[in-house]
């Protein structure tokens, strides 16, 4: 389990194949309850080009008027989030170890062209709680920097199965992914092929 940085955890192929397809077909059920949307940036309202919807209690989004923020309910069907899988707080209470369970579990799906830039997680109340991310799908070139944008980052292949933590001093270091990178051998879970190339799930604490 290499340590990248001081609380940055990286877990290579944590969920093995079986793992994945079970955890796929409870994505691909999250989906269907509450359907992807896509988030806008505050200020210029332009569209993200990742397409996103949560499970728990709260989930999270962003537009052009109210910003990035954490909403109890979906924001086109109005409906509570779908509940987060077991399957997922198990993983949050072998990964995390954190006292409280997440509240909340975005799901970002990305298609080849799709792409997040450097960003810190900053919309949590609770700053204290890690934040754990498991990845589906293609592999991408996730980016992982410093406490500052500038700072160098490093860039490593986040892979289908794997899990990362950042927690602790690494918990607001800026991180995004530079690209979805060819597949070579491993597409999308099938339960989640027809929705994109790579799904990445991140489990936060807000409250
Ligand atoms: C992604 N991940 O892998 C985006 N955030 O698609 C994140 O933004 C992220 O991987 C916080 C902690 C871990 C992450
Ligand atoms: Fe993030």
């Amino acid at each position: 389990m290499p340590e990248l940085a001081p609380g940055a955890f990286h877990y290579p192929a944590f969920l093995d194949q079986c793992a994945q397809a079970a955890l796929a077909e409870e994505i691909a059920d999250v989906i269907a309850a509450a359907p992807l949307y896509v988030s806008t940036m505050p200020k210029t309202g332009a569209p993200m080009s990742v397409r996103m919807t949560n499970c728990g209690a709260l989930g999270w989004l962003s537009d052009k008027e109210r910003g990035y923020r954490y909403e109890a309910h979906h924001p086109t069907t109005g409906d509570p989030w779908p509940a987060m899988p077991p399957r997922l707080l198990k993983l949050w209470n072998e990964l995390a170890q954190y006292a409280k369970p997440p509240e909340a579990c975005l799901v970002n799906v990305y298609d080849e062209k799709a792409r997040m830039g450097l960003h810190q997680d900053r919309d949590e109340a609770d700053l204290a709680a890690p934040i754990l991310s498991l990845s589906l799908g293609a592999d991408c070139r996730f980016k992982l920097g410093g406490a500052r944008r500038g700072d160098r980052a490093i860039a490593f292949a986040l892979s289908s199965g794997d899990a990362l933590v950042l927690s602790g001093p690494a918990r607001m270091r800026y991180h995004g992914v530079d690209r979805i990178l060819p597949t070579v051998g491993a597409p999308a879970p099938p339960a989640l092929a027809a929705f994109g190339a790579r799904v990445n799930l991140t489990l936060r604490r807000v409250t």
